[in-house]
C-alpha cells in the first residue's frame, strides 16, 4: 500500500483570533476548523497555526524578532512564547476533544534559527508522530537565534520548511481573506484576486504587494509570500483560501473544489 505524502495546514493568526483586541481567541472558528478537519481525516496532516493577536502584539512590544539587545527583553521573549502556548493550547483542545490524535511540537524546543532562519530543526519526534498517524500540531513561536539570540519564527517559515522536508503533497494557507491580491483588499476595494499564479508570477508579486502596516512582525501577506518560494520551487502546490468561511477548510482538505488562490510551479493549465 503506498504511503500518501503528508498535507501540511496553516491556520493563520487572524482566522483563530481577533486581531483588533489583545489575547482574544475566536474560540467558535477554532471549534468548527477543528470540526472541518475531523470530518476530512485526512491521512497524514501536519498542522502549523499563527500567533495573531497572542504572540504579535508582545513580539512587537519587546523587539523580539530583531533579536536580544538588552537584558529587558529577555521577560519579552518569554511572554511571547507564553502567549503562543496559551493560543495553542486552546487550539489543542479542541482538536483533542474531538478525539483527534493531535500533539503539540513547541518550535523553540527543537529549532534554532540563524539570522532568522531555520538552521537546527530536530524533527524526528515530528517524524515518528506522523508514522504513528497523529496530527502534530506546530506554530510560529519566539524561537533561540545563534546570531541574533533569540527572534521570531513564523509560521510561514516553519510550513515552508517541513513541507520541502517531508516532501508534502501540497500546502494549504487558510487566511482572512479569499486568497492572493494585487493590493490589500480590507483596504482597496478594486483589489483583485488570483486564482492561480506560477512560480514566476508570485515572484513578480513581489515588487507589488507592499508591507503591511499593522503589528504583524513577520510580515502580514508580503511576508507569506517570500515565504512560500521555497515550497513551490520544489514543486509542492499552495492552496491560499478562506478559512473564515465555513466548510472551505473541509473542501480544500477533502480535495474539493473551493475558491481562492492556487500556486504552481509550472505553467497555468488552462480550463
Ligand atoms: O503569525 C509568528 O507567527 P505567524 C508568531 O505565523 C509570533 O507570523 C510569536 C509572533
Amino acid at each position: 500500500m503506498s504511503k500518501p505524502n503528508p498535507t501540511v495546514l496553516k491556520i493563520g493568526g487572524s482566522v483563530i483570533t481577533d486581531k483588533s483586541k489583545e489575547l482574544q481567541v475566536r474560540m467558535d472558528v477554532i471549534n468548527r476548523l477543528a470540526d472541518e478537519i475531523k470530518r476530512a481525516a485526512v491521512p497524514k496532516l501536519i498542522i502549523v497555526h499563527g500567533g495573531g493577536s497572542f504572540g504579535h502584539p508582545l513580539a512587537q512590544e519587546y523587539g523580539v524578532k530583531e533579536g536580544l539587545k538588552e537584558n529587558s527583553q529577555k521577560i519579552g521573549f518569554s511572554e511571547t512564547h507564553h502567549v503562543m502556548t496559551v493560543l495553542n493550547g486552546l487550539f489543542m483542545d479542541a482538536l483533542i476533544w474531538r478525539n483527534i490524535p493531535a500533539v503539540c511540537i513547541t518550535p523553540s524546543s527543537c529549532i534554532i534559527t540563524e539570522n532568522g532562519r531555520i538552521k537546527h530543526f530536530e524533527d524526528k519526534p515530528l517524524k515518528k508522530l506522523l508514522e504513528m498517524g497523529f496530527l502534530p500540531v506546530l506554530y510560529g513561536d519566539a524561537v533561540l537565534d545563534t546570531k541574533l539570540g533569540f527572534t521570531i519564527l513564523s509560521g510561514d517559515q516553519l510550513v515552508s520548511n517541513i513541507a520541502t522536508r517531508f516532501n508534502a503533497e501540497r500546502v494549504i494557507i487558510g487566511v482572512d481573506v479569499d486568497g492572493l491580491y494585487d493590493a490589500d483588499p480590507k483596504v482597496e476595494e478594486k483589489a483583485r484576486m488570483f486564482n492561480r499564479l506560477t512560480l514566476k508570477e508570485l515572484k513578480n508579486l513581489h515588487s507589488r504587494v507592499g508591507k503591511p502596516k499593522n503589528y504583524d512582525v513577520t510580515g502580514g501577506m508580503f511576508g507569506k509570500i517570500t515565504e512560500l518560494l521555497p515550497a513551490v520551487e520544489s514543486g509542492i502546490p499552495v492552496k491560499i483560501v478562506n478559512a473564515t468561511k465555513p466548510n472551505y477548510i473541509y473542501k480544500v482538505l477533502k480535495g474539493e473544489k473551493v475558491k481562492g488562490t492556487l500556486i504552481e510551479k509550472g505553467r497555468v493549465r488552462v480550463g
